[in-house]
């Protein structure tokens, strides 16, 4: 059965093909560095915007065509929407997925159907995942859209709610696990507060703190591998999520004594909402070892929330490429696209088009990136501005033998101290752009 009957498999055209439906830089094997393009960026197609998202907002339902919807939740329907998606990795040729439990198979009456709902509908997942040999980068469970999650999951005030987030998140570990997940995803949903006058805001974090530990440990009890991973992003839907942005994770994993058992997955548009670049969260939390995985969209300048746009911008896919093959890479995280189509993009050709433009985007990205590497114009400008770290009395600093007493000594000396050189930042944006053209 083909539900994307007028399109073919997506392939490799060439920078100067003007066919819409094929790639124009994403050629899969095509080596860049060490790598071919398919390790390199390791894409996800994600399960609940681009299978789940009917383009509702607050103004009117949702509008999308999906003619392989029947308008139910059922199992059947939840069965049925596995094997669309698959059609549409396969055809993409995207390598991986991401779910949230809830986006691949409906709540039932309790926790014990739900629980079956969710087998019956990853038996079709492994199936399929068999037939094409597209593979799980992360899981992760919504512990937000439930009513029951109104206060938060693990930060509710509530306790049966952290139990439940709990017995919730130990199913979708399992889950993860059985169909060979890479990663497992830990976005805070409602984990934050609304207003400071009915929240206990340090027991709140205390509690926070206490589900990734016990996550952690039952990770270890069931031998799963993947790598866990805190998605940041600082408000919506609360006023003040806790998860706030890279620094505030990497200084909570590290007060709580979590920083040996789980990474980050850095969002383009969570880094602006908080104020940030993309590129600076991704620097920020691979400077620390700590960056695992991206989920690649976009925000809008003149909207100030979650637009989750697909990324088409070449600078901030080269930014964001820099970052990642400086540390060598993303594996076991990828380049996952948490975007969804615009409402007024209701085809389900439109999925095609957006996710070939971020795919190309992406692939455009790591091709200059690796220019501007090989070329080493930022790398020798950065080397030679810190230069005088690396012997006299920087050196002396970074490897702890000078004291204040040995500073003022050798200032008194000197006199003054030597002088600045330009930052020539006007220089460098000048070279950025060559290599973009
Ligand atoms: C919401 C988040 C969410 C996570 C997965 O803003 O981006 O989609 O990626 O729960
Ligand atoms: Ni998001
Ligand atoms: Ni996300």
């Amino acid at each position: 059965m083909a539900y994307f009957p007028e399109v073919e498999k997506i392939r490799y055209d060439g920078p100067d093909s003007t066919n819409p439906l094929a790639f124009r830089h994403y050629n899969a094997e095509e080596k860049v560095e060490d790598k071919t393009m398919r390790e390199h960026l390791r894409f996800a197609v994600c399960y609940w915007h681009t299978f789940r998202g009917m383009g509702g907002d607050p103004f009117g339902p949702g509008c999308a065509v999906r003619p392989w919807e029947d308008g139910t939740d059922s199992v059947e329907m939840a069965k049925k929407r596995v094997r669309v998606a698959f059609e549409f990795i396969e055809k993409l040729g995207a390598p991986y997925y991401c779910f949230h439990d809830r986006d691949v198979a409906p709540e039932g009456k309790g926790l014990k159907e739900t629980n079956a709902n969710l087998d019956a509908v990853a038996a079709v997942l492994e199936e399929e995942m068999q037939r094409t040999g597209i593979k799980l980068l992360w899981g992760t469970a919504n512990l937000f859209s439930n009513p029951r999650f109104v206060h938060g999951a693990s930060t509710s005030c509530n306790a049966d709610v952290f139990a439940y987030a709990g017995a919730q998140v130990k199913k979708c570990l399992e889950v993860t696990k059985e169909l060979g997940g890479e990663n497992y995803v830990f976005w805070g949903g409602r984990e934050g507060y609304s207003n400071l006058y009915n929240t206990d805001l340090k027991r709140e974090l205390d509690h926070l703190a206490k589900f990734f530990h016990l996550a952690v440990d039952y990770k270890k009890k069931i031998g799963f591998q993947g790598q866990f991973l805190i998605e940041p992003k600082p408000k919506e839907p609360t006023v003040h999520q806790y998860d706030y942005d890279v620094a505030n994770v990497v200084a909570f994993l590290r007060g709580y004594g979590l920083i040996d058992h789980i990474k980050l997955n850095v969002e383009t548009n969570h880094a602006t909402l908080a104020g940030h670049t993309m590129m600076h969260e991704l620097a920020y939390a691979s400077a620390y070892g700590l960056l695992g995985s991206i989920d690649a969209n976009r925000g809008d300048l003149l909207l100030g929330w979650d637009t989750d746009q697909f990324p088409t911008d070449l600078y901030l896919t080269t930014q964001c490429m820099l970052v990642i093959l400086g540390q060598g890479g993303l594996a076991p995280g990828g380049v996952n696209f948490d975007a969804k189509v615009r409402r007024e993009s209701f085809e389900p050709v439109d999925l095609f088009h957006a996710h070939i433009g971020g795919m190309d985007a992406f692939a455009a990205g790591l091709k200059i990136a690796a220019k501007i590497r090989a070329d080493g114009v930022l790398k020798d400008f950065v080397k030679q501005r810190y230069s005088s770290w690396d012997s006299g009395i920087g050196q002396q600093i970074e490897s702890g033998s000078a004291k204040f007493e040995d500073l003022e000594k050798y200032m008194l000396d000197k006199g003054d101290a030597a002088k600045n050189v330009s930052g020539r930042q006007e220089m460098l944006e000048n070279i950025f752009n060559r290599y973009i053209r």
